[in-house]
């Protein structure tokens, strides 16, 4: 039976599987969980990235200002879903004088975090003349510092791995272009240091249907004994434009550049009306994942619409049996 490898977190947001539905993944019915204007100096919020801390939970959000400044700000949470979000933007300090040289504030979006043998690193999509992934770290959610960007323009789509593999850091990322992308595959990086990122290679890139635009990884993987689980996001071109939906696959545990299996289904599309409708229509964007190794429930926490941030769930030996049932 596939299990997760991890700790305990019976206190994640949950709720069971509507009655009637046979589907992998369901919507909080109490969806969005965070509205656009959550706090005075947002336009949107969404895209947003959380984690165990302390008996709850704290997060870093895409919080697009009014100046429509993509921003990160910092947040705090009892339950996973009622969110206290700083209305100021996260101000890095530069962790050393080298890291000064680049600090200086463009635009930062789509977060991610992860507890990492001794602190909380966050990646994101930092503006350093033009987008790249920029690396950083905290440790009580309010001072953050900041390092190195791990790699040159052009880069969106940076996600580290929960722990060191072959005593590296290890990231996934999706090297892009400047401008909507319309391309985009998924590799893999590692690190001695956090700082110098090498060793690259290819995991996956573009297939049919939802995924036949480009694809980029989602949450932190998820560590179970049959694999890393990667919940990613893939875009297909419509008449009408991009739509991001989700899906997952499988790699391999200590080389994770090897897919095991990858599911050809999505397992959320953007259907619902907070999905549908905002202001990039058609977008369902996961960015963390909350996973409790007791019982196997997965919390997934993803942007609808780049304007609300909603929760799904779905138990995590379903979804691995969905992908190598579904896979191609
Ligand atoms: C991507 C990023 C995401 C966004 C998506 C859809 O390039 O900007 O933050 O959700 O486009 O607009």
């Amino acid at each position: 039976m596939p299990t997760i490898i991890g700790n305990p977190l019976p206190h994640i947001p949950w709720q069971e599987r509507p009655s009637g539905s046979s589907d992998v993944l369901w919507r909080f019915s109490q969806n969005p969980i965070i509205n656009h204007d959550h706090i005075p100096s947002s336009n949107s919020i969404f895209n947003s990235a959380v984690v165990p801390y302390g008996d709850g939970f704290a997060g870093v959000f895409r919080c697009d200002s009014k100046t429509r400044q993509m921003q990160l700000h910092n947040g705090h949470s009892a339950d996973g879903i009622h969110w206290q979000i700083g209305h100021g933007r996260i101000q890095f300090q530069p962790a050393d004088a080298r890291a000064a040289e680049i600090n200086q504030f463009q635009y930062a979006y789509d977060p991610r975090v992860i507890w990492l043998e001794d602190r909380y690193y966050v990646t994101w999509c930092n503006g350093y003349h033009g987008p790249t992934i920029g690396v950083g770290y905290t440790t009580d959610f309010e001072t953050f510092y900041q390092l190195e960007n791990a790699y040159l323009p052009f880069n969106r789509n940076g996600v580290l791995f929960p722990r060191r593999i072959n005593g590296k850091y290890a990231m996934l990322s999706r090297p892009s272009d400047n401008g909507h992308t319309p391309f985009g595959d998924i590799y893999y990086s590692e690190s001695p240091d956090m700082t110098h990122w090498g060793c690259h290679r290819y995991v996956m890139g573009t297939a049919g249907g939802w995924q036949s635009t480009k694809i980029g990884a989602g949450p932190i993987p998820i560590e179970t004994n049959e694999g890393w689980l990667l919940i990613y996001h893939g875009v297909l071109t419509s008449c009408n434009g991009f739509v991001y939906s989700f899906g997952a696959a499988l790699l391999d545990l200590e080389q994770p550049w090897k897919v095991i299996a990858r599911g050809e289904p999505y397992l959320l599309a953007p259907q619902a009306p907070y999905e549908r409708t905002g202001d990039v229509p058609n977008v369902a964007f996961p960015c963390a994942a909350l996973a409790d190794a007791a019982t196997g429930r997965l919390a997934i926490y993803y942007g609808g619409a780049d304007t609300v941030v909603c929760l799904a769930f779905a138990h995590v030996d379903e979804v691995i049996d969905f992908v190598k049932t579904n896979a191609f």
